[in-house]
């Protein structure tokens, strides 16, 4: 979303731009992270397509770093265009950013974008633009940060155009058209494994969240701003509108979704001004994310009526323990209550999705099991996602992985891993049942103290490996 949004802002102030969708797929498969780099033809038409701009603008994720710097590298040994990094990673890690880019933004680039371009235009000098970074004499020089968008409804929707956009299939850069716009939001599709693999659009209502979750990038946003008004929501008719153009303009979409960090965490009156608009006007069907916080009865049952057919929430782990290592602030009572009540919209919505974080290495198996118990209460059907821990830079499980001697080398134990690799143990084995038909009294005997003495141990990832092989 952030590369489109800030391709319509410079479109906006009256510049032409050129979007490269450089994803690599089989970002799940078993290959090394080495090989996620770009092919040597890759970085040639890539060269060849930025040639002649005013600048790069590069939108980098943590997991994204080794292409990226590959990328930058490339290009500026090839060409003679500056090089401006923004996204969540160089928020978190503009230092190391800066090492291969001119200038890094830091946090919302909507302001910042465009003032590149003007100053790049008029022949201006950048590096005083605020938000942004770059290094001098080897020393990062950080200007201050502008303040953030107060109106979200000023931010153009993003650029859905394709007069000049291409996309990275099958290891071609190739010029997009609608069959290949399709072809990728249907790839992407959240609902794999469940009916509701579809060409998907994501939109987000809020921008923000006001939690600082130890192990969430959220906390570096929230200390950059400073604590100001951080969390701010599009007015409903902003939505609807571009939801309508969605409909309009990409009739394959099939499928909304609602990516907002924590949907639910507002009043009942803006969630009920939404679904009433949301119904008379666009009517596809469409799933959101959700936290515990927030979720409510009349919530829960406004959504579902304007066409919300599953929710994605949120649990993380079942041991309070570890709960409050992530300083979510809620119980397991509350959780069962909630999902519980979520469940009992079923069959008119699919089973809830939960996610549920694992591979913690602060973890011990007792909190694990905690976590099998939990969800062994909550009512079915529901499906499981597991999300293996990762200790993001910024986040506060990471400076704390840091200070523990658990991370000693960013590169190689975050920003390359394989961040779908769960680790072969047993737990993981018993966890990993809850997606499937295994009756719940076979799961209760898997955690008995008996039958932990006997699987639970270090031969059981091996035999998995060969039982899996075979
Ligand atoms: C939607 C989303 C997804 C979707 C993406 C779908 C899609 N086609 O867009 C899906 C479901 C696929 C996804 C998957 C994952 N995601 Co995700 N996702 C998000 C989410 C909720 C919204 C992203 C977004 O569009 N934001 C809105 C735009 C406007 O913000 P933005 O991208 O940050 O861009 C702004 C600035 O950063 C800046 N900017 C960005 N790029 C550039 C470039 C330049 C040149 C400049 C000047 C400025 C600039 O300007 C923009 C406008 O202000 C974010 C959380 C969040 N609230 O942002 C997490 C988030 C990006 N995801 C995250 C993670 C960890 C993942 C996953 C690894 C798994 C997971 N646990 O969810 C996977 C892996 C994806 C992969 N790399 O393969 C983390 C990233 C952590 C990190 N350090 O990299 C985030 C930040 C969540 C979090 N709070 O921790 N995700
Ligand atoms: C985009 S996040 C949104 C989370 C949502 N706001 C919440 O609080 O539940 C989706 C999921 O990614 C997982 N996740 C987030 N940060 C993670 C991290 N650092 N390591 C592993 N999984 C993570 C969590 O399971 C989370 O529920
Ligand atoms: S509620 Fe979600 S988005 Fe917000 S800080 Fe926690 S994990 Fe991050």
């Amino acid at each position: 979303m952030g590369p489109r949004i800030l391709s319509s802002c410079l479109k906006q102030a009256g510049f032409k731009t050129r979007k490269l969708f450089l994803q690599i797929a089989q970002e799940k498969g078993d290959i090394p992270p080495g090989l996620f780099l770009y092919s040597e033809e890759v970085l040639e038409q890539v060269g060849e397509l930025c040639k002649d701009a005013l600048f790069v603008g590069v939108s980098l994720m943590t997991n994204y770093f080794d292409r990226v710097v590959q990328l930058c590298e490339f290009l500026r040994e090839r060409i003679d265009v500056p090089i401006v990094i923004g996204g969540i990673h160089a928020t978190l890690m503009p230092g190391e950013c800066a090492e291969f880019a001119d200038y890094v933004c830091l946090g919302e680039g909507e302001g910042a974008i465009v003032d590149i371009a003007r100053a790049l235009s008029d022949g201006r000098d950048v590096s005083g633009i605020a938000n942004l970074c770059h290094l001098k004499k080897g020393e990062l020089v950080r200007n201050p940060p502008r303040p953030l968008v107060a109106n979200m409804d000023d931010i153009p929707f993003p650029d859905y155009s394709l007069d000049d956009d291409y996309v990275l299939l099958d290891d071609k850069l190739q010029k997009m058209d609608m069959d290949l716009l399709e072809r990728i939001m249907l790839t992407a599709a959240p609902g794999k494994k469940t009916a509701q693999e579809k060409p998907y659009y994501i939109t987000m209502m809020t921008r923000g969240c006001r939690y600082a979750c130890t192990y969430c990038c959220n906390r570096s946003l929230l200390k950059l701003y400073g604590g100001r008004a951080f969390v701010r929501r599009r007015s409903v008719e902003n939505v609807i509108e571009e939801l309508s153009w969605v409909r309009k303009n990409l009739p394959f979409v099939q499928l909304l979704v609602l990516s907002d960090d924590s949907f639910f965490d507002t009043d009942e009156l803006q969630i009920r001004e939404f679904c009433e608009a949301y119904r008379a006007k666009i009517g596809l069907p469409f799933f959101s994310l959700g936290t515990p916080f927030g979720i409510n009865d009349n919530k829960l049952e406004m959504m579902v009526n304007a066409g919300m057919i599953y929710l994605q929430m949120g649990i993380q782990t079942g041991s309070e323990r570890i709960r409050k290592m992530y300083k979510r602030p809620f119980s397991n009572d509350e959780i069962i209550s909630i999902a519980n009540r979520l469940v009992g919209y079923v069959p008119r919505i699919l089973p809830p999705r939960y996610d549920i974080i694992i591979d913690n290495p602060m973890e011990v198996d007792e909190d694990v099991i905690e976590s099998i118990r939990l969800l062994l209460r909550l009512k079915r059907p529901y499906f499981i996602q597991y999300f293996c821990l990762t200790l993001f830079p910024g986040t506060e499980l990471g400076d704390r992985a840091v200070e523990a001697g658990i991370i000693t080398d960013w590169r190689e134990q975050v920003y390359r891993k394989q961040l779908f690799h769960k680790k072969r143990t047993y737990l993981n084995f018993v966890l990993g049942l809850f997606n499937t038909k295994a009756p719940r009294f076979v799961m209760r005997l898997l955690i008995t103290k008996p039958a932990q003495l006997i699987f639970n141990r270090p031969y059981f990832g091996k035999l998995l490996r060969l039982l899996v092989k075979n």
